[in-house]
């Protein structure tokens, strides 16, 4: 009865959008010519309510901004999405910072945050069980959710000023802190780590790491700077040196080799902040891109037998088109327009202009960020995560930002997230005004991650502010439009399937491409589930996978409208 009468609202639904879209397009109706171009600009009305508030806990990212400035305190709110008592819920975690400049967790306030999702949109705070404060941490940044011993259970690593935490989830609702012996404890001192990214650039089926590291930084040789004679503002980079990235072979048995010299990767320097993950010119391996801050952006070209190249100037991507660098921020890769290739996004501080690269069939980046819309979008903005996200479910991806300046001076310094809507593929609109109060908060942004956690096919996104709540907020969805969520395991494969691409082809011919990387953003890790929008068809004609072990895989007449679960063959 119930199915009839959603049914029946759908027809209704459709109806009603078919009509409209006439009515538009003949120019008939009794619309003035605002209302159609606000309908032109704003074709969904979606938004997203912030239902934090429905549970108790009481994690705020705490960068212990007390007057006195410390370098890295704009970078506090690390997130991860991960079910780790797989019960079919997806659970978030938060990282947090330190006192300064003692540089210790001295209290909860400080703790990192493990929230248990418990079902219908509440969340326990399971952090003390879980073994996951971080008591003996000191100020985190990224973490990086993955299986990275392939038993089922995600694991995570958590980015520090000081040591690094491999956290290995046990299955029963602990964490073990496994770094000492790991091979991921040999970090230099004071090296200070942003964001880290699990992939396996080998193919062997274990998922190795790769760290971007900004510079070596302790309180004691802090640098203070002062604005205009009197404030004390946050420096510039460049009072930092540039270090290498690193790279980390995953052996199995909990070891790690870090092969950042073997593999190339200690050549370029950089101040690392967000890292993505593609194979960026189709030849079956695992490329890296790293937004550097103040410095030229790393394009880590993946040559087979454990080496790299850093081709970001030879493939465009090392600058914006003025041939400068800018404060390169969360970084994320996937294809926006739909013609098979992995593109990249960046953002970065008010009037540099967030950065999209449309890749020319893998042979270079072509800078499109005036001709798409991006430039005049993005210049009042200062962004630090981001990521590609379908959120109307009409089969283009839009482009998320979460906002707010480096520093505290007015005026926008407090900014809100921004949702660039792609229109066709080429162009993009801002949307954020029409997506709720919640969605258009003020502050100082910086984590983001995307997951639909309440299963209804449209994307809901997770937002860490600086010393404020985080947002959960969820996606009104109800649009009308269909979708297809691929949730991949691999066997051969890392288990999480991380590589894997996807094509999903539609009853009326239309391809869209996806691939696993949960490191999109900033010092953050969004869902594995590949979701792709398919506006108001509801068939899907095929689904190839092509696994990282190589093996490809295909799957025909799927429904819409659903999680469709796929094991690599054997
Ligand atoms: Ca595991
Ligand atoms: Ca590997
Ligand atoms: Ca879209
Ligand atoms: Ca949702």
């Amino acid at each position: 009865m119930e199915v009839r009468l959603r049914s029946l609202v759908a027809i209704f639904l459709s109806v009603l959008f078919v009509s409209l879209s006439a009515a538009r397009m003949s120019g008939a109706g009794p619309t003035s010519k605002s209302d159609t171009s606000d309908l032109e600009v704003k074709p969904t009305q979606l938004s997203f309510k912030d239902i934090a508030g429905l549970s108790k806990f009481v994690y705020r990212s705490n960068n212990d901004y007390r007057g006195r400035k410390y370098f890295p305190q704009p970078m506090c709110g690390g997130i991860a999405v991960l079910d780790f008592d797989r019960d079919g819920r997806l659970d978030l975690f938060f990282t947090n910072g330190a006192r300064l400049p003692e540089l210790k967790k001295v209290d909860s306030s400080f703790h990192n945050c493990l929230l248990r999702n418990a079902g219908q949109g509440k969340f326990e705070d399971v952090t003390e069980k879980a073994g996951l404060s971080g008591v003996d941490l000191d100020f985190g940044f990224g973490v990086a959710a993955a299986d990275y011993d392939n038993d089922g259970f995600t694991d995570l690593f958590v980015c520090n000023a000081g040591r690094n935490a491999l956290y290995r989830n046990q299955g029963d609702g602990r964490f073990v802190d496994l770094t000492a012996g790991s091979g991921l404890d040999r970090k230099p001192a004071d090296l200070l780590s942003v964001c880290a990214a699990w992939l396996d650039y080998d193919a062997d089926g274990l998922l190795d790491l790769i760290v971007s590291q900004y510079t070596f930084w302790n309180p004691k040789t802090d640098v203070r700077c002062v604005r205009d004679g009197k404030d004390d503002s946050y420096c510039h980079p460049r009072t930092y040196r540039a270090v290498p990235h690193n790279l980390y072979h995953n052996l199995g048995n909990g070891k790690f080799e870090d092969v950042t010299e073997a593999s190339g990767f200690s050549k370029a320097l950089g101040k690392g902040m967000g890292i993505s993950i593609a194979d960026f010119n189709r030849d079956g391996r695992m490329d890296i891109f790293v937004a550097n801050d103040t410095e030229r952006n790393f394009f880590y070209l993946n040559k087979g037998a454990g080496k790299f190249e850093e081709e970001g100037l030879l493939f465009g991507v090392a600058y914006n088109d003025q041939g400068i660098t800018v404060s390169g921020m969360g970084c994320d890769s996937a294809d926006y327009n739909n013609d098979g290739w992995v593109d990249i996004f960046y953002n970065n501080l008010q009037t540099q202009i967030f950065a999209l690269f449309k890749n020319q069939e893998g042979g270079f980046f072509e800078y499109v960020s005036p001709v798409s819309g991006v430039e005049r979008l993005s210049r009042r903005f200062s962004g630090w995560s981001n990521g590609f996200i379908d959120y109307n479910n009409d089969g283009w991806k839009d482009i998320y930002s979460s906002n707010g300046d480096v520093d505290y001076f007015p005026p926008n310094a407090e900014q809100h997230d921004t949702l660039f809507e792609s229109q066709n593929g080429e162009k993009f609109v801002d949307a954020s005004d029409g997506l709720g109060p919640d969605f258009l908060r003020m502050g100082f942004q910086r984590g983001s991650a995307f997951l639909d956690l309440n299963e209804d096919g449209f994307l809901d996104i997770v937002v860490t502010s600086l010393n404020q709540s985080p947002r959960i907020m969820l996606s009104s969805g109800g649009n009308g439009n269909h979708w297809l969520r691929v949730q991949l395991t691999g066997k051969k494969s890392n288990r999480d399937a991380i590589g894997a691409e996807v094509k999903v082809t539609t009853g009326a011919g239309r391809a869209l491409y996806g691939h696993v990387n949960p490191s999109v953003g900033f010092m953050s890790s969004s869902e594995k589930t590949l979701h792709f929008g398919l506006a108001r068809e509801t068939a899907v004609k095929s689904v190839e996978i092509r696994w990282p072990s190589g093996k490809i895989q295909q799957l025909t007449n799927v429904p819409a409208d659903k999680v469709l679960k796929v094991e690599e063959a054997q």
